[in-house]
């Protein structure tokens, strides 16, 4: 693994980190403002004093901290691949890149040493799952990887209430921050209601520490909402929703193409409008993420 020099400092010395996913940039987000997203996305924890790590696979190098170089190469390159936890051996055998999903990026971020990642939306159970098995492997590599993974739910692209249930099974452990209101990405709320809330930054990095206590190497997740007055107009979003669904049904669209065709889609069905609610979540979660990777490393001195 290639750690970038600013990271494995910040690292040593205890200081705040967040892990980025790639993913998100390369598939998640249009050319070329996903570049620039990209760029803001850092420029979020620098101005709080956390130090980003964007993470993807480069040339078959897995890299923790992206320069600028590379981050480009995510963002414009149509090359670069998606690769979940189970692809990363293949992209590094043959010195392939590719952006890494929330599980790849989580798989990396921990090897690394890195507590805290944020993401926009977590990768869950596909719509009709019980007939196509079409669960991300974002959940079950959860359960093995002791990291705080920040996120605004998950898209209501996905059976909501199946990716909590099978989350529980996975004894993934789940809070809402400020809320016990699961967020369905660009709705501030999902309809399905979370066991716990917590308050604060403060309060997550104490469940972190008490996970730890009990041994146990698994993910905390964090569910984010946006503020409701910042929520894509949900009359829209259904519209969307329901038109870019029928087509992934007629178009034979499978397995980890569905995601990012469902996303790219939503945005053209918007107008656009759903990628500016979906640069703020990403924001959002980023800020939070921040904040938590603070008070962790206050906690570890
Ligand atoms: N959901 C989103 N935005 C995304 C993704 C999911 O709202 O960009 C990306 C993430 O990288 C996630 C991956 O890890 O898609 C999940 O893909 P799949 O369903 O193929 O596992
Ligand atoms: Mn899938």
């Amino acid at each position: 693994m290639n750690i970038h020099p600013e990271v494995s400092a910040a690292l040593e010395a205890g200081r705040p980190v967040v892990a980025l996913e790639s993913t998100i940039i390369s598939h998640g987000l249009p050319r070329p403002r996903n570049l620039q997203a990209a760029k803001d996305f850092e420029a979020i924890l620098r101005e709080q004093g956390v130090v980003p790590a964007t993470i993807a696979v480069v040339d078959g190098e897995p890299r923790i901290g992206l320069d600028e170089a590379a981050l480009e190469r995510v963002a414009l390159d149509e090359s670069v691949v998606k690769v979940s936890v189970r692809d990363l051996p293949v992209a590094l055998a043959t010195r392939s890149s590719g952006a890494t999903t929330v599980a790849a990026t989580a798989f990396l971020a921990a090897k690394a040493g890195i507590r805290v990642f944020s993401t926009g939306g977590l990768g869950g159970v596909h719509r009709g799952a019980s007939a196509t098995f079409d669960e991300s492997a974002d959940l079950p590599m959860l359960a093995q990887i002791p990291i705080t993974v920040v996120s605004a739910g998950v898209k209501s692209i996905l059976d909501i209430p199946a990716t909590l249930e099978r989350l529980e099974t996975l004894s993934v452990t789940v809070v809402g921050f400020g809320t016990t209101k699961f967020p369905s990405f660009w709705l501030t709320d999902s309809g399905e209601t979370l066991d716990w809330s917590v308050p604060d930054a403060t309060a997550v990095a104490e469940v972190m520490a008490s996970n730890d206590a009990l041994g146990r190497e698994s993910a905390v997740l964090v569910a984010n909402p946006l503020p409701h007055e910042k929520q894509l107009d949900p009359v829209v979003h259904d519209e969307a929703l329901r038109q870019a669904l029928a087509e992934v049904e007629r178009n034979g669209i499978t397995g980890k193409d569905v995601s990012p065709y469902l996303l790219g889609r939503i945005v053209e069905l918007t107008s656009g409008s759903s990628l500016e609610v979906n640069l703020d979540i990403a924001a959002n979660n980023i800020r939070v993420g921040g904040e938590i990777a603070i008070a962790w490393s206050a906690r570890d001195r």
